[in-house]
């Protein structure tokens, strides 16, 4: 009976990419090793350490510069086709420039990568998961006119030594939490909370330093390397609480400031920031007294830079909210960007909820954002670029929770696939514990539990390893598979 089940399901197709996702700030340490400059994190966690719930820094994290093989080890008991991991910046290039070059931060990348590669595990890198060198952020960094030109640079000297093995490249990892968190707010480093303007500064350059590497990319590395460059932007579902014009507009104006000024001016046919958020915010300014709008614009020359400027969309996904007109609206400063969307949300009370405030399971959310950005968009190539689902830390190796999550986002996804989405890859978040950020070491959003207190940082599996596992090998989800023993071996 159990092949009768087997065979009504919906399978994925052999090429799908199953992998996982990690952040080098959050699992490498060896935060001062063999050359590696500082960047913002390790300034803010040791300057500020009361910004982090727990005091905890990624000083050491899950050692993952000194563990490497055992992480692959992992990716190769889960089965895994792909692995998506990020290069610290200032590990390579210590004053953030290009100037000075650091040997044993290209050494390590290599390690990591050829020890992948040896195992037929595709490697996706992205080039900036958060972590600045500090002395760029000294100058300004993002809020820099001039920080295209230094991404520029350092994305040269990411092509040049790790192209040839490298075919899928990831410029950026979530704009929105760069800018609206790192400068707009204070919820992750270099906290700056400059709210009028912070967000949108970061933005507009932010797209710019994507363009400069994308068109690099494509001129000068594609032709002999023949890979795919990206961005991955943080998107996740946000739908009208009613029916009503009110509500939809809302809903629209949100995910236009949540995700939309990212996306619009690369991925629309118009090019430049979307216009109902865009014009929202200039009237705003000028009944604020500002000359001109807190937004800035891109000049025509910018938005034709930007216009198209990416092989694929990859999408991080977690959750959804209700969107209301009117209701559920959360206090914001003015001016800030929370205040010009002006609008209210909630996540109904039936929808079950993680370790983390923010993270709630949402029906079939995964599709009904893809879907969405598909019909936006015309259909470019989409990576789920993460997913996944917090448990406390005491919560141990039985997460049913997480179990639940993946099996929910696995049937998204295959609706996503159903429709035409053009939908090739899915990474989840993530191989392993790490260092969650303004969480520390309280939320653990890992396939594998890492044992913080232990010098030698003891990677276990938990349950939703197993099953992940399963859904990988079998290319569908069985509902009924327990794991039997929690006795992990490389098939
Ligand atoms: C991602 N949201 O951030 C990051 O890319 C990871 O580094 C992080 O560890 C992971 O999610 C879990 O937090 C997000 O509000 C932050 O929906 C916020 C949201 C989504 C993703």
């Amino acid at each position: 009976c159990n092949a009768s089940i087997v065979r009504h399901q919906r399978r994925f197709p052999d090429d799908f990419l199953f992998g996982t996702a990690t952040a080098s700030y959050q699992i490498e340490g060896a935060w001062n090793e063999d050359g590696k400059g500082e960047n913002i994190w390790d300034y803010m966690v040791h300057n500020t350490p009361e910004v982090i719930r727990d005091l905890s820094n990624g000083d050491i994290a899950a050692d993952s510069y000194h563990n490497y093989k055992r992480d692959v080890e992992m990716m190769r008991e889960l089965g895994l086709d792909a692995y998506r991991f990020s290069i610290s910046w200032a590990r390579i290039l210590p004053t953030g420039m290009a100037n000075e070059v650091n040997p044993a931060g290209i050494a390590f990348y290599n390690n990591y990568i050829n020890e992948m590669l040896k195992y037929n595990i595709t490697p996706m890198a992205t080039l900036y998961h958060w972590d600045l060198p500090q002395k760029l952020q000294d100058l300004g960094g993002f809020a820099n006119p001039l920080f295209s030109d230094w991404f520029e640079d350092y994305a040269r000297v990411v092509f040049e030594n790790f192209g040839d093995r490298v075919k899928l490249f990831i410029t950026f990892n979530e704009p929105r939490e760069i800018c609206y968190q790192g400068y707009g707010g204070d919820l992750k480093a270099p906290i700056l909370n400059s709210t009028a303007m912070g967000t949108y500064l970061c933005a507009k350059h932010l797209v710019i330093a994507h363009a400069k590497a994308y068109h690099l990319y494509n001129k000068e590395f594609k032709p002999t390397q023949g890979g795919q460059c990206g961005i991955t932007i943080s998107v996740n579902w946000f739908g009208p609480a009613t029916d009503s014009a009110e509500d939809q507009f809302a809903a629209e104006i949100k995910r236009q400031g949540e995700w939309g000024i990212y996306a619009h001016p690369i991925f629309s046919s118009e090019g430049g920031f979307p216009k109902e958020f865009s014009e929202r915010v200039a009237e705003k300014s000028a009944q604020q007294g500002y000359r001109r709008s807190r937004l800035p614009e891109f000049t025509e020359e910018e938005k034709e830079l930007v216009r198209g400027a990416s092989d694929f969309f990859g999408v991080n996904h977690y959750t959804a909210r209700l969107i209301s007109a009117t209701l559920y609206k959360e206090a914001a400063p003015v001016p800030s960007q929370v205040d010009d969307m002006d609008v209210g949300q909630y996540a109904p009370d039936d929808w079950a909820t993680s370790a983390s405030a923010w993270l709630a399971l949402a029906p079939n959310s995964i599709f009904n954002a893809l879907n969405h950005l598909k019909e936006k968009y015309n259909n470019p190539i989409f990576y789920v670029t993460e997913n996944g689902w917090s448990t406390y830390y005491e919560t141990g190796l039985e997460d049913d929770g997480r179990v639940t999550y993946y099996r929910a986002s696995m049937e998204s996804l295959l609706n996503c696939l159903d429709d035409g989405i053009n939908l090739k890859g899915y990474m989840a978040w993530s191989l392993m514990d790490n260092f969650e950020w303004m969480q520390g070491y309280v939320e653990r959003f890992g396939l594998y539990q890492v044992d913080f207190s232990d010098p030698a940082r003891t990677r276990t599996p938990r349950k939703s390893a197993f099953v992940y596992k399963h859904i990988i090998k079998h290319r569908a989800v069985d509902y009924e598979y327990e794991p039997e023993t929690m006795v992990m071996t490389i098939d």
